[in-house]
């Protein structure tokens, strides 16, 4: 397949590049660790390297170097389609490269063939309890699909160490390919009447998801899902969902067994599901107004919020220091289709006000808006009100990511990583000087 030959075309040359500092520079000093850093969340220790993406501080994330813009810009679309098909995107995580049409519309093709959901999977989430958590449903239907990983067959069978990436993209292809109709048979059972749509052949991979939850306004929403998707695909490799998928796929477990790990980890309050409190916050001060209210208005209403101790939703980043690209991309999206949408009127009286308002605070890095302080309010506007799904449509996206990570893992053989814990005891000798 195009994915497999074009990544066997460059990985010589990686693999050197690898080798290179690994022989000639190993004992080169990335960077110093602090107790206070070890304590904190390991804030800001560089312990990764990954050439999917990277995120700037001041541009935002950059797509195996192109910004954002440069991706929405640059990448294939279907004829008539305003966002790039999925499947160009799985390309350029995955080779480095931009894809031509005819590229992008291989991969598409390439997962059309696996596309569809075993019953065997459907059946076990329809057995489920019905207040299931739609993240706890998706998690397990990524590993139930594990059964019939081609990586871990291969592996008990001999597979030699140079091939590992081989299988491993062989899994990510169908494990990606399965994403949209996983999502739909999931939102389609806990929200709507558990109808299992098959997916549409003359569909793309993002447009399919609109079409299988039957999306009233279709075209629109399918055009949404080609953004989003783009959108969430990726962001490094060491935030909690791409750094466990990591952890994990160290071991040689699979993709799925990977992919459904980071999912766990994406379904905390403090990662994924954060959008779904950015949307709450937004009716919470929607429902406290009539109307739209004055800048004035938002401006006392937001000190208050601040003065009683809370944080305010879908601002601020631990990385970011401008506003997030992600949140520019979906905010022209909402200014050309859903200008007279009141919300969106929210999010921009919001935007208007609040930066200046966390810059008074004296102590927020970035006062600007992050991904979050738009995402629900588009899902919101086509009908998709459903706040704990939303964090199932950040992971259909983000395996994007999180399975390129892996086969590139597996291409430049990074070994299972061990790093070391000590004792607070011994931490208290060593800052003592014994
Ligand atoms: N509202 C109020 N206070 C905020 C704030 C916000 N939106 N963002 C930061 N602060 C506060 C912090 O709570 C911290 O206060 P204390 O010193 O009293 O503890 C101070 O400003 C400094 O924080 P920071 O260094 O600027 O930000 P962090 O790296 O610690 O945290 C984040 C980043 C995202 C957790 C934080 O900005 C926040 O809580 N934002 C609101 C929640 C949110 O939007 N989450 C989605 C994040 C999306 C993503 O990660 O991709």
């Amino acid at each position: 397949m195009i994915l497999h030959d074009r990544i066997a075309e460059i990985l010589p040359a990686w693999r050197d590049r690898v080798n290179h500092l690994v022989t000639e520079h190993r004992d080169f000093k990335v960077c110093d660790v602090t107790v206070s850093q070890i304590y904190q969340g390991i804030r800001g220790v560089q312990i990764q390297v990954t050439d999917i993406s990277y995120v700037d501080p001041y541009e935002g994330l950059r797509l195996r170097g192109y910004t954002i813009p440069e991706v929405l810009e640059k990448l294939p679309r279907l004829p008539g389609c305003e966002f790039p098909m999925a499947g160009g995107l799985y390309y350029l995580l995955m080779t480095d490269s931009l894809p031509s049409y005819e590229e992008a519309l291989e991969v598409e093709d390439e997962w059309k063939k696996y596309a569809v959901i075993p019953q065997y999977v459907i059946d076990m989430i329809h057995t489920m309890p019905r207040n299931t958590h739609p993240m706890t449903l998706f998690s397990q239907g990524i590993m139930a699909l594990g059964v019939d990983s081609i990586f871990s067959r291969q592996y008990l069978n001999g597979l030699a160490k140079s091939d590992y990436w081989i299988p491993t993209l062989d899994d990510s292809i169908r494990l990606t390919a399965k994403l949209p109709a996983l999502a739909a048979v999931i939102y389609n059972w806990k929200y709507r009447d558990g109808s299992v749509i098959a997916p549409n052949p003359d569909l793309d991979w993002s447009g399919n998801f609109a079409y299988m939850i039957e999306n009233p306004n279709n075209h629109e929403y399918e055009e949404l899902c080609r953004l989003f998707f783009l959108l969430h695909s990726d962001h490094e490799g060491a935030n909690v969902s791409a750094h466990t998928a990591h952890l994990v796929n160290s071991a040689l477990s699979d993709v799925y067994l990977a992919s459904s790990a980071a999912m766990n980890g994406l379904a905390g309050p403090l990662h994924g599901l954060a959008n779904q409190e950015c949307l709450r916050w937004l009716l919470k001060v929607y429902n406290s107004f009539e109307s739209l209210p004055s800048k004035e208005e938002m401006a006392d209403f937001a000190r208050a919020e601040l003065k009683s101790g809370r944080v305010i939703p879908g601002y601020g980043h631990a990385v970011l220091r401008t506003t997030d690209p992600r949140f520019t991309a979906q905010y022209e999206f909402a200014k050309k289709y859903l200008p007279d949408d009141e919300l969106y009127q929210l999010v921009c009286r919001i935007y208007e006000v609040l930066p200046g308002i966390l810059k008074e605070t004296g102590k927020v890095k970035n006062p600007y808006p992050n991904v979050d302080a738009i995402n629900g309010t588009l899902q919101y506007h086509y009908g998709v009100r459903e706040f704990d799904f939303y964090t199932v449509l950040f992971g259909v996206s983000r395996i994007l990511g999180i399975t390129a990570h892996a086969v590139w893992a597996r291409a430049l053989n990074k070994p299972i990583e061990r790093p070391k814990s000590l004792t607070t005891a011994i931490l208290e000798e060593r800052v003592a000087g014994k």
